[in-house]
């Protein structure tokens, strides 16, 4: 039967759902016990191409057309900061330092590193919980076209890349 495969990894434990095509999944709570101190925030999609049937938002039903697609999602904790991966996994060093004032892809926050702090600024700013610096904006583009606006598919790339689903972290 045709269809398409709908993959969670939550904090490292990845499970999946077989769907029909032409049905939809509305994406469940985290499998898992919760981390103290964050709050389940929604499923980020890992999957840049994957174009029907999402929005913008972290949380959202995803209904792909296209036969056996699959679909990768990764569930995203937040206490304004973001946690995401394995606690075993140790996010990769950020390929460069800088002042912050410095063009440097993922660097949302201008800090001079690339972390799941700039994917929640990110996240923050979409929601206008928070602001980015002209130069944070245009370190945050990570997708194209890179002359649109931050949204949430450029955080979802950082957090990809912190996951190495990816390894170049602005798509050429
Ligand atoms: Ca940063």
């Amino acid at each position: 039967m045709a269809g398409y495969a709908v993959i969670y990894i939550d904090r490292g434990e990845t499970t999946s759902v077989s769907v029909p095509n032409g049905q939809s999944v509305t994406l469940p709570a985290p499998s898992s016990a919760p981390v103290e101190g964050y709050a389940f925030a929604g499923w980020m999609l890992a999957d840049e191409d994957f174009e029907d049937g999402q929005s913008e938002e972290p949380a959202f039903a995803v209904s792909p057309l296209t036969p056996t697609k699959v679909v990768t999602l990764i569930a995203v904790y937040t206490d304004g900061s973001i946690y995401t991966a394995n606690p075993a996994q140790t996010p990769p060093p950020s390929p460069t330092s800088g002042t912050g004032d410095n063009d440097l892809p993922g660097d949302a926050n201008c800090d001079g590193q690339v972390n799941a702090a700039d994917a929640a600024a990110i996240l923050r700013y979409l929601v206008q919980l928070g602001n980015l610096s002209e130069q944070g904006k245009k370190n945050a583009k990570l997708t194209q076209p890179l002359d649109t606006p931050v949204s949430a598919a450029d955080a979802a790339r950082i957090l990809r890349w912190l996951v190495e689903l990816i390894t170049d972290l602005r798509q050429g």
